[in-house]
């Protein structure tokens, strides 16, 4: 399809090829340009399949710009933007999740932040890849910050409606996100059942620690799956190492 841009054209054919595959997000909040810069080049010898960059509160652009600078001139695999407002905006990255949270009662988060950003996504030349953005769970800062009426684990049919409803809106992209940290991972069940219900492909994340965590989510589905905090562990390039090699082909 020649709507699809490049980013989105590289991650459709790695899913196709690799049955599931794994993103590193980084929080520029949370790391220096140097960590960043480690983080990526471990998650890269892993085989992450590429980099997202945003976190849930606010950070400074020039830092934002500067992580993302970074991480390009140090992996060539795409770097894509996980805003959580207008500020999560670089012109440095190839990409952006162009995202609405879907249960946000905030229209500022459904279309509101959409509409003040998509001038500079056109204008910075970046790729925007339409996503939908479910918070589940506990919902963690991100659904505090996004004002969302976070979905229940064991609700896992409203997590589908929301899925279908982005789907027949346009989305490509489904994001079922249980929080950063969260205690628990995204069940499977709802993995299924969202996966069962929706054509979108279906990126999971939140709490995602281990290699049975992240095998139980492609099993049950999920096209891509997400880590971010435990990259900031010590033995992190072992860990991705091993979640990577955990959802090998789990959807040939
Ligand atoms: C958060 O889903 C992502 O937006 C990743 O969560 O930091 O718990 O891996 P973790």
């Amino acid at each position: 399809m020649s709507m699809l841009g490049h980013v989105e054209k590289y991650l459709l054919e790695k899913i196709k090829a690799d049955g599931s595959i794994h993103m590193t997000l980084i929080d520029p909040e949370k790391v220096t340009v140097s960590q960043a810069t480690t983080i990526a080049e471990n998650a890269k010898t892993s085989g992450t399949a590429a980099m997202m960059i945003g976190g849930s509160t606010f950070v400074s652009q020039e830092h934002l710009d500067n992580v993302v600078k970074a991480i390009k001139e140090t992996v060539k695999i795409p770097t894509i933007l996980f805003p959580n407002n207008i500020t999560g905006i670089s012109r440095h990255a190839d990409a952006i999740w162009f995202m609405s949270l879907l249960n946000s009662v905030d229209p500022y988060f459904l279309v509101g932040a959409q509409i003040l950003g998509a001038p500079l996504v056109k204008k910075y030349g970046l790729e925007p890849i339409p996503m939908g953005y479910i918070i589940v769970g506990d919902g963690g800062t991100a659904g505090i910050v996004g004002k969302a009426i976070a979905v229940p684990y064991d609700k896992p049919e409203l997590a589908a409606a929301h899925a279908l409803a982005g789907q027949y809106l346009g989305m490509r992209f489904i994001y079922l996100e249980g929080g950063s940290g969260a205690k628990t991972p995204v069940p499977t069940e709802m993995i299924r059942t969202v996966k069962n219900f929706s054509e979108a492909y279906l990126i999971v994340g939140g709490g995602i620690k281990t290699k049975e965590q992240a095998l139980a989510a492609t099993s049950a589905g999920a096209d891509i799956i997400v880590t971010g905090n435990v990259v900031e562990s010590t033995d992190s390039k072992q860990k991705i190492a091993e979640i990577i090699n955990g959802i090998k082909r789990t959807q040939p």
